[in-house]
């Protein structure tokens, strides 16, 4: 037996093994293996779990109490999770610059695109092409794909690009936007890394093959209104800005200026085009329509694009400047403190209430004897309702960690660059005349506020209560030098903390978080 495993040990001894050979092998081993113990999480488990969070955990905290716009707040979650899921599906997109191209159909907004890619990438037609909305994008290698209705990303080609066109539709009469959400363009030709460019079908065709409620003027108001900048093309070569143009961007309600490019400026003379633009300058005033640009442009020329200027490529390289932080944490963030706010606010009030009944307590001798069991009733109450608020919040907690944990996770795996919360405090004052307001106020209270107005001197902020809150331009300026209108703009909601209430001057000082 002893003769035998000797033989064996020489046995095994004669073959080699990388690993017990050289010890730098063996310690790669070893600490593959510790690591293998710790299974990384993968993206479809992540997003299983924070599914069920918002499903199941969400609802069981809303049933301990009602509260308010519980529905909403649910619709809510579901779509910061549809936008999780939007940036795990198309990581390419995040940290873009989203410019949208809108216009009416066949204004020349894909020739246009192919004019600045310098490459003839997208369909183009004097009849309607564009039915799917199509991301262009930066890739070190060319990758198209197309996202079906079953969220499945289906590779095709530049050929099959071209053909899931409008034509498409006519010849097999199956209408594309219902089957392909949209498709994605990455190419090594794309100049600008911080931007996408999203291609729009025109608003303004007739849908005969298209169902009501997914017409290309449904999917184009859709998508210009989630983008972050928009260029808009008109056909210079009809003459003015379309009424008809004129409503739907005043629909749209966009925040910021949009980009307008009058293409096809090769089929107008100089002086036609000179008086096209005063025009159109004059209508956006008349119509309230904020213009970054009104420019004339060629889509078909080979060079120099733009007539008499720089403006376009102006515009863009400023856009491209800077990376667009993602801001999923963020939505989640938002939505939760919504209930927190509103948990918080309950419990200071219940405590001051169990404050002024305590301090009635010393005397309860001056009270009728009858009606002490009734006072002790009305504090047991208040203590309870402390109890319960503070359990709700403290599973409100605990739900707002995991889901950070969970997005901190996803966010790490895609390695994409997420806004940073808590960089964007800023003080901002309120006088407050109304003595009935301010003594409805308590400090730390939290409110949700609104940009009411923005000029020379700083942003005023509603917060319901009366008196606007006030952001000095200087602590704006110096917080944020250089992206002060990305951050700011008329209409954007924030929240808004009280710091500290001064009774005597009748003002507050508030900390305001975008
Ligand atoms: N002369 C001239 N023709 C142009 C110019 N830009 C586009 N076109 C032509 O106009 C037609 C429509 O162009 P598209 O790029 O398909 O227009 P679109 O706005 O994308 O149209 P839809 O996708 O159908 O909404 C095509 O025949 C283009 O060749 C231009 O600057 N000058
Ligand atoms: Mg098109």
């Amino acid at each position: 037996m002893a003769l035998r495993s000797s033989r064996e040990e020489r046995k095994q001894n004669l073959i080699k093994n990388e690993y017990l050979d050289n010890p730098e092998k063996g310690m790669e081993l070893i600490s593959s293996l510790i690591s293998m113990s710790k299974t990384k999480e993968t993206m479809v488990q992540l997003l299983s779990k924070l599914d069920k969070i918002i499903r199941y955990d969400f609802i069981n905290i809303c049933s301990m109490e009602n509260l308010p716009n519980e529905a909403e707040m649910y619709e809510k979650l579901k779509k910061a999770f549809d936008n999780v899921e939007d940036l795990t599906e198309f990581n390419a997109l995040a940290n873009k610059n989203i410019i949208a191209i809108g216009g009416g159909f066949s204004a020349g907004k894909s020739q246009f695109l192919n004019s600045i890619l310098k490459d003839n990438i997208l369909p183009t037609d004097t009849t309607p092409t564009t039915s799917i909305p199509s991301y262009i994008t930066y890739g070190q290698e060319e990758i198209i794909y197309a996202l079906n209705s079953f969220n499945l990303k289906v590779p095709i080609n530049r050929e099959a690009v071209k053909a899931i066109s409008h034509d498409f539709n006519k010849k097999y009469n199956v209408s594309f936007s219902h089957i392909i959400k949209k498709l994605v363009i990455e190419t090594s030709r794309f100049p600008y890394k911080n931007i996408s460019f999203l291609d729009t079908p025109g608003y303004s065709k007739a849908d005969a093959l298209n169902r009501a409620d997914n017409t290309d003027e449904k999917i184009a108001k859709e998508y210009l209104s989630s983008a972050d900048y928009i260029i808009w093309l008109v056909d210079v070569s009809k003459g003015t800005i379309p009424d008809s143009d004129i409503k739907f961007i005043k629909d749209l309600k966009f925040q910021r200026p949009i980009f307008v490019v009058f293409n096809k400026a090769d089929l107008k003379t100089s002086e036609q085009i000179k008086n096209v633009l005063e025009d159109a300058k004059r209508r956006f005033e008349e119509e309230g329509i904020m213009a970054e640009e009104v420019i004339a442009y060629n889509s078909l020329a080979s060079k120099d694009n733009e007539i008499g200027g720089n403006k376009l490529q102006n515009f863009l390289e400023k856009i491209n400047s800077r990376i667009k932080c993602t801001t999923v944490k963020q939505e989640f963030d938002k939505i939760f403190e919504v209930f927190e706010i509103y948990n918080h606010n309950e419990m200071i009030k219940a405590k001051e209430k169990l404050k002024l009944l305590n301090e009635i307590a010393v005397n309860i001798d001056l009270l009728e004897q009858d009606k002490h069991v009734e006072f002790r009733k009305l504090i047991e109450e208040c203590q309870k309702k402390i109890k319960k608020q503070k359990r709700i919040l403290a599973e409100f907690q605990s739900l707002s960690d995991r889901v950070n944990e969970i997005i901190g996770k996803i966010i790490s795996n895609l390695n994409v660059v997420e806004e940073n919360k808590e960089d964007r405090g800023i003080f901002g004052v309120a006088g407050l005349r109304d003595e009935k307001v301010l003594s409805d106020l308590k400090e730390d209270m939290k409110i949700s506020g609104k940009i009411s107005k923005m000029n020379a001197f700083g942003l005023y902020i509603e917060c319901g209560f009366g008196e606007q809150v006030m952001i000095f331009i200087d602590d704006i300026k110096e917080k944020y030098s250089n992206n002060v209108e990305e951050l700011f703009y008329v209409g954007k909601e924030v929240d808004v903390q009280i710091v500290e209430i001064d009774r005597v001057k009748k003002a507050i000082k508030v900390v305001v978080n975008l």
